[in-house]
């Protein structure tokens, strides 16, 4: 018979971790598609798994959490974010849970540059335009953007991935700001200037990008009046948690002109944002993939498994997340 430790797999990983996995571990068929809750609480029922990779997009919060056989050690999720997960109610059952930081801080951080270049710089209209047959020049002064170097952006949430935006902002030359809940030593500030609160930021910022975990209190803080104190004419930015934004304040400041433009890559209704996104010629938008490079999901699985790998060997985990 086999003596694996049993791995239930919500999804596959990349080539790379799949070998590895199917190697090292005993596990039930490969999904097709990511396993919805119900799926998952089904299957872990009758295969009686000791660890579990996970993501986002899945949701385990709540009495789900109580219908997990106990034979499940540790809970990885191949994600950087835990706020798919009820980190108490994991905890109280006894089980480990890991995440995947450092490893997608880069690419994640490539994402908000890439959102911000494309709002600034019309990526969308520019696409359409050619899609629908370019045809004649454009004027001097047709379809122009915005400049991005010399300008001012704020980061809401000094982290690993709020530092490495501020470092490539500036090697565009822009002036970096940003806030956090506590300011960070010199050495880790990326040369930029810190606010104590998002209020007092938003009106030196003529771009904003969001930097932060989704939590209860973070919920839509990004809101209208917030919104109102950004200078007129400002980008908005968001390859975090779409959960931090009220999308009904979001959207009319782009109606409205308060915002030139959006480059978003996360919603609050994911696989099925705002329809209402997609009427707006002036937002960029990606569909939940800041992590989304060959190497990153790599990194991201080859440490999730690592991280079961130690717990079920009586080691502590690499990147555990604690209450
Ligand atoms: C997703 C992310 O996890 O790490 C995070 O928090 O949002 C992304 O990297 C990735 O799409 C896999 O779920």
């Amino acid at each position: 018979s086999d003596t694996r430790p049993r791995l239930l797999l919500t999804q596959r990983q990349t080539s790379t971790v799949m070998q590895r996995i199917e190697q090292d571990f005993n596990i039930p068929a490969v999904p097709e598609r990511q396993l919805t809750t119900r799926e998952l609480l089904d299957t872990a029922r009758a295969f009686q798994p000791q660890a579990i990779l996970i993501s986002t997009g899945l949701p385990l919060r709540g009495d789900d959490v109580l219908l997990l056989p106990d034979s499940v050690k540790v809970v990885a999720t191949v994600s950087v974010g835990t706020d798919h997960l009820d980190i108490p109610a994991l905890h109280a059952r006894g089980i480990v849970v890991t995440n995947t930081p450092d490893v997608l801080t880069e690419c994640n951080a490539d994402m908000a540059i890439l959102l911000m270049l494309a709002a600034a710089r019309r990526a969308s209209e520019y696409g359409a335009l050619m899609r629908r047959g370019w045809g004649r020049s454009l004027a001097m002064d047709e379809l122009l953007g915005t400049r991005i170097s010399g300008k001012r952006l704020g980061i809401v949430g000094m982290g690993r991935i709020g530092r490495a935006v501020a470092k490539r902002a500036r090697g565009f030359d822009m002036n970096v700001m940003y806030s956090n809940r506590r300011r960070l030593p010199a050495d880790q500030e990326a040369g930029a200037t810190y606010f104590s609160t998002v209020t007092d930021m938003l009106p030196h910022c003529d771009i904003l990008s969001l930097h932060m975990p989704a939590s209860p209190e973070t919920d839509g803080m990004i809101n209208a009046d917030l919104l109102s104190r950004l200078p007129r004419g400002a980008i908005f930015i968001n390859a975090a948690r779409g959960a931090l934004v009220d999308e009904d304040a979001l959207i009319d400041a782009l109606r409205s002109g308060q915002l030139a433009a959006a480059g978003l890559d996360v919603y609050r209704n994911e696989p099925n944002p705002d329809p209402r996104f997609l009427e707006l010629p002036n937002v960029f938008l990606t569909p939940h993939v800041g992590s989304a490079t060959v190497e990153t999901r790599t990194d991201m699985g080859m440490l999730a498994v690592d991280n079961v790998d130690a717990v079920l060997n009586g080691r502590d985990a690499l990147t555990p997340v604690r209450a």
